[in-house]
């Protein structure tokens, strides 16, 4: 049994918004939990904005350990926990929280991996570029329905993953939230025990996003065909469930 939760935030210039995110962890999040916040330079507004609140939330400050960028902050944090169960969130309040204690307990049921996911009964994206939302659901349905991974939903970067399936997977991406995919996708094939939760996804309202849709496409669609082209090998027992 999992009796505690690591929270990783990568961020990015958040100080307008990582007070808010501190607080909706505290108010939306019953379960016992720490929180690492991964930047990429010392500059980065993020910091003068959380050290006051060092006292008041259970947070770590952590620098990315390899070159700029989102993937790589992940990266970093994912190596900073040493086992248990890891939940990425974002710290433009994109995500619902109110799942998270859900997922957690699913976890506990046995699965290796528990994606929050827009794209099922009781889920829902508002906001956000019209053009990403279209390919973002259309790659999810699709992925379900043609390769039967269990989440509507493979291009959310809200997911709890245990560590044991972390360790297991060799990360390849090197663009930047397609690693959530990579992993989900390679966590399938090799028999890993997948679930999806509703979870109500919203667009920044603060700040900017950095999402390169053009750039990163390539890489979805990538780890799409992979899924599309090693279904028939995937494993059928769960390598990791219990
Ligand atoms: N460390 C780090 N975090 C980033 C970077 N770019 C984005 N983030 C963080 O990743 C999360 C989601 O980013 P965002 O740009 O809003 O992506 P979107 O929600 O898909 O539009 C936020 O917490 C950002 O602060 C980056 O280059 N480095
Ligand atoms: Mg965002």
């Amino acid at each position: 049994m999992y009796d505690s939760l690591d929270i990783i935030i990568p961020v990015y210039n958040e100080g307008e918004n990582i007070g808010k995110t501190l607080c909706a962890v505290a108010e939306k999040i019953k379960t016992p939990h720490r929180i690492s916040i991964i930047y990429d330079f010392d500059e980065d507004n993020t910091l003068p904005a959380v050290r006051p609140l060092l006292k008041k939330y259970p947070v770590t400050l952590v620098k990315n350990r390899y070159e700029k960028g989102v993937l790589n902050a992940i990266k970093t944090g994912f190596e900073t926990v040493k086992d248990g169960v890891v939940l990425v969130i974002m710290a433009d309040l994109s995500d619902d929280l109110i799942a998270v204690d859900s997922m957690f307990r699913k976890m506990n049921e046995g699965y290796d991996i528990v994606c929050g996911s827009r794209y099922m009964k009781g889920g829902r994206q508002i906001g956000g570029p019209r053009l990403k939302k279209f390919l973002s659901r259309t790659a999810g349905v699709t992925l379900h329905f043609l390769t039967g991974i269990p989440t509507r939903d493979v291009t959310n970067s809200f997911k709890m993953y245990s560590k044991k399936v972390l360790s297991d997977i060799a990360i390849e991406s090197n663009g930047g939230f397609e690693l959530g995919m990579e992993i989900v996708v390679k966590s399938f094939l090799k028999g890993y025990r997948i679930a999806e939760v509703p979870s109500v996804w919203t667009d920044r309202t603060a700040g900017e996003s950095r999402f390169m849709l053009k750039k990163w496409l390539p890489k979805y669609i990538h780890w799409y065909l992979f899924a599309f082209r090693n279904r028939l090998k995937r494993k059928p027992s769960a390598a990791g469930a219990g």
